[in-house]
């Protein structure tokens, strides 16, 4: 019940016992004098009293830890990509897939003409992913960038889509694309589904930050 609805409760009770004074009293002593010579019920009802305040109590205790931690509340969302362990369908020597995760917007990755090239970080342990940002080519091949699934998971083999984007995408275009709901994964792998030549000059996979889902 919401504080509106009891408020509006508690006055019609109010307002009804004013107008109906005997009668509540009448009904109030009735009650009273059952509960107050039956003390089982008293002592069950002392007890709950104990349980509600007791949950009340660490409810306030947990959310006063909340307000006290580094996020005041809130859950800081973190780079956890930067310089981390990465893989592409297939390999080509200038242009390596940790390109794609070394701060540097001047650099990219690569792969060959691939039937559905895909790009993947190990992020070192599991996170829950809130949204992935990418940097396209920015000569005149930014077109490439299309039908693209993001996955994550905890193996390169057990993924689930964290969100799709149809494109085609422009020269040099910036995306934030934000999973449909946190996805919890150590792997993150970008996929493209056609036979495509796959370049990006930068991945950043932004996660929950690990010491605020402790606070929490
Ligand atoms: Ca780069």
């Amino acid at each position: 019940m919401t504080f509106a609805k009891m408020l509006y409760c508690a006055t019609v009770l109010i307002f009804g016992c004013t107008m109906l004074s005997s009668a509540c009293e009448i009904g109030l002593s009735n009650y009273k004098g059952k509960f107050i010579n039956n003390n089982r019920l008293l002592e069950k009802i002392l007890k709950l009293e104990t349980m509600l305040n007791t949950t009340l109590k660490k409810r306030e205790e947990m959310l006063n830890q909340m307000l006290e931690s580094p996020c005041k509340g809130h859950l800081r969302i973190e780079d956890v990509s930067h310089e981390k362990l990465t893989s592409q369908s297939s390999h080509n020597a200038l242009y390596p897939s940790g390109n794609a995760v070394d701060g540097d917007l001047t650099t990219m990755f690569m792969t060959n003409f691939d039937k559905k090239p895909y790009w993947w970080v190990d992020l070192g342990s599991s996170f829950s992913v809130h949204h992935v940002e990418i940097w396209n080519r920015k000569d005149n091949v930014g077109r490439r960038l299309r039908k693209l699934d993001i996955l994550v998971g905890p193996t390169l083999s057990e993924m689930k889509l964290c969100t799709y984007y149809k494109g085609h995408a422009n020269n040099g275009e910036y995306l934030i694309l934000n999973c449909s709901k946190p996805t919890n994964g150590r792997y993150v792998k970008l996929a493209i589904g056609v036979q495509e030549w796959f370049n990006l000059m930068e991945v950043k996979v932004f996660a929950y930050s690990k010491t605020c889902l402790a606070d929490e």
